[in-house]
């Protein structure tokens, strides 16, 4: 609005409409003023949401419209009875040249966005201004050729005036534009200049210890079972294959070992995990990453920085301990965005070790349901399950459903018929969770939630993006067995807040005293991304593989601030550490002390996490909307003194492997 009501008082003013011309002036200040307030709401949630705008955007369109004010305005309001007096030219080019500058502080917000730099400000104030002598030049002319006490400096076209007006004109008109290009050429070099390669976020960039470099390489999992654990083996190969789904229609898939989702993986706290995985027929070639579960970082899964990529024909034998309880997932690593959305992921459910209740009785018989949803062009699919599929239970049985959202999307669950309590999120046992009901449950992409409940006496269905048709259905066994599920509508449930879920309990340290904090802060913009320019998923205004490494020390308790400037979700996820939920929009947690590895941060909304940096490696940290970690959206966490030998920047595309010696791919 501002950029249209400056422009046609421009227009109007030049065409000699003074009294329509006069009119959007005003209108213009008025939308200019409320441009400020605007900017100065935005600001009460956050310095990175306004930063370009207060130092740059409104500077610029505040400086000309004072400019275009002293110079159009009062013309205007005497010409506005007697229209042939028009106004001056130089009015003209300033109310133009004001709507150029409403232009570049919208394109730098749209464009650049956070952080502002120095070669953003110059070539962004190079162009207004040579968009105001251009002007000048193509406006003065027709519109006050003759108006000799024009005092803006403006060169009107030359050949009315006398030698002496000429050449001062022709003087300023040839240095303005002499600073112009000097100024933009500056700002254009400035893009070049290669940037900081490392964040160090406040702590030092050595550590103190002189330790040896390690490599990723290095850094595997056991080989061997906890005492009382056993050997679990798989063998996992990747290949394309039909796939039917549960409506009956058949898709062609990338999967593990022919099936959708791959074989589930199982253990018992304790086991050692082996799976040999292969790789058939994948073209853009796979690797297994263990989403959410904390193995060693040589066992990662991320091609380029803690293995090669498994191309067809070739092999990677991946082995951790099972020491960490719970509901995740496992999935390709290497062009994740198309290579999950095909179908290469499976689940990875962990149970305790001692399943004997404290009184020594037997554990009763509970029905335990993993529920991997998952999206075939447009159609939400629940692993094995359709609207048809129902689960029998008699009354009081414990029921435990792990829902695993492995789309790039947030999945909305609800489940009727029962008060159930979300015993676990990410896989991480929430403390004294409450009994909810009548509530709804929004899944980040990646994420897990456990809910429990016991079997009532009538039938319970979960929901999921409000489709009653679909879902999954329980009914009790006996008498109630025979009678059709009804299902409640769903769709109007207030979503359940967890940061206010469960009872507070001690964290393992204090996040208020960080030894580093990085700042992460998500938008859209120019950048360049795998060595060509987009217009991309940025953080700090970057892509990969130009975003700064976070650097941290073993030890150091981190601490992230994750803004999201852009339009849409960005689920954030850092690999092997759970991170500690701190705040939101600066509401601090109140419920159960909150440990996630994906938290959906959405438009406008600020969140506080925090982590202790004990599992060294290097990590990918990046938005689990793949598509967007494929434009652009991703980093590494690189513990001090680890190394990799796998050359190649980490890619979720095949074709742009670059340096990797498996660079065919
Ligand atoms: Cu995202």
């Amino acid at each position: 609005m501002s950029v249209a009501t400056w422009s046609a008082a421009g227009v109007t003013a030049a065409v000699r409409r003074a009294r329509l011309a006069l009119h959007l002036l005003v209108a213009a200040v008025l939308v200019t003023l409320a441009r400020v307030a605007t900017v100065a709401v935005l600001a009460s949630h956050g310095w990175w949401f306004v930063q370009e705008k207060v130092l740059l955007g409104l500077p610029m369109l505040a400086a000309a419209g004072v400019v275009a004010v002293s110079t159009a305005g009062r013309r205007l309001f005497a010409a506005r009875r007697a229209p042939s007096e028009g106004t001056s030219a130089s009015g003209v080019v300033w109310l133009l040249t004001t709507a150029y500058a409403a232009l570049a502080g919208l394109l730098v917000s749209f464009l650049a966005g956070y952080p502002l730099t120095g070669s953003t400000a110059l070539i962004a104030v190079s162009l207004v201004c040579a968009g105001g002598l251009l002007t000048a030049r193509v406006v003065a002319a027709p519109v006050d050729a003759t108006d000799a006490t024009d005092d803006a400096g403006i060169e009107p076209t030359p050949a009315p005036h006398g030698k002496s007006g000429f050449s001062r004109r022709r003087f300023i008109s040839l240095a303005g534009g002499a600073v112009v290009v000097g100024a933009g050429g500056t700002g254009v070099g400035l893009l070049f200049m290669p940037a900081e390669s490392v964040a160090t976020g406040g702590g030092p960039r050595r550590s103190s210890g002189s330790r040896a470099a390690v490599s990723v390489a290095d850094l595997r999992g056991a080989g061997t079972p906890a005492p009382g654990g056993s050997k679990r083996q798989y063998e996992l190969t990747a290949l394309t294959a039909t796939v039917r789904l549960p409506s009956g229609r058949e898709v062609e898939a990338w999967t593990y070992n022919g099936q959708v989702p791959g074989p589930a993986v199982t253990a018992t706290e304790g086991d050692l995990i082996e799976v040999t995985l292969r790789n058939a027929d994948i073209q853009d070639g796979v690797t297994l990453h263990w989403h959410g579960y904390d193995v060693p970082c040589g066992d990662d899964g991320a091609p380029g920085v803690t293995q090669h990529v498994v191309a067809p024909g070739e092999e990677f034998v991946y082995h951790f301990r099972a020491d960490q309880v719970g509901t995740y997932w496992y999935h390709t690593h290497q062009a994740s965005d198309r290579g999950v959305r095909k179908g290469l992921y499976g689940t990875l459910v962990v149970t305790p070790r001692d399943t004997q209740q404290a009184d020594g009785a037997a554990p009763a018989k509970q029905l335990d349901l993993t529920l991997p949803v998952h999206t075939f062009d447009g159609t939400v699919v629940i692993a094995g399950q359709d609207g048809r599929t129902e689960h029998t239970a008699p009354a009081g049985t414990p029921v435990r459903l792990r829902l695993i959202n492995t789309d790039s999307d947030p999945h909305r669950f609800a489940l009727a018929g029962t008060p159930f309590r979300v015993a676990a999120v990410d896989g991480r046992d929430l403390h004294q969770p409450g009994e909810a009901r009548d509530a709804g449950l929004r899944l980040p992409a990646g994420g897990r939630y456990d809910l429990i409940f016991a079997m009532p006496d009538t039938p319970v269905a979960l929901v999921v993006d409000n489709d009653h048709d679909g879902g999954v259905r329980l009914r009790p066994g006996g008498a109630a067995a025979g009678e059709d599920p009804t299902v409640a509508d769903t769709s109007g449930w207030p979503e359940l807040d967890l940061m206010r879920y469960g009872e507070p309990a001690a964290v393992p340290f204090d996040a208020g005293k960080a030894d580093r904090h990085f700042t992460i802060v998500l938008d859209r913009g120019v950048a360049m991304v795998d060595g060509a320019p987009a217009f991309a998923q940025t953080v700090n205004g970057r892509g990969h593989p130009s975003i700064p490494d976070q650097l941290v020390t073993e030890g150091d308790i981190v601490r992230f601030t994750v803004v999201n400037r852009s339009p849409e979700t960005h689920p954030w996820h850092l690999h092997g550490h759970p991170v500690l939920i701190v705040s939101r929009d600066g509401k601090r947690s109140s419920g159960s002390p909150l440990w996630v590895d994906t938290f959906d941060v959405r438009p406008g909304q600020v969140w506080e996490v925090a982590f202790k940096a004990t599992n060294p490696g290097i990590w990918m940290n990046h938005c689990h909307n793949l598509p967007h970690a494929h434009q652009g959206m991703m980093l590494r966490l690189r513990y001090d003194g680890v190394t990799t030998p796998f050359a190649g920047s980490h890619t979720t595309h095949a074709g742009a492997t670059g340096s990797s010696p498996h660079g065919g791919h």
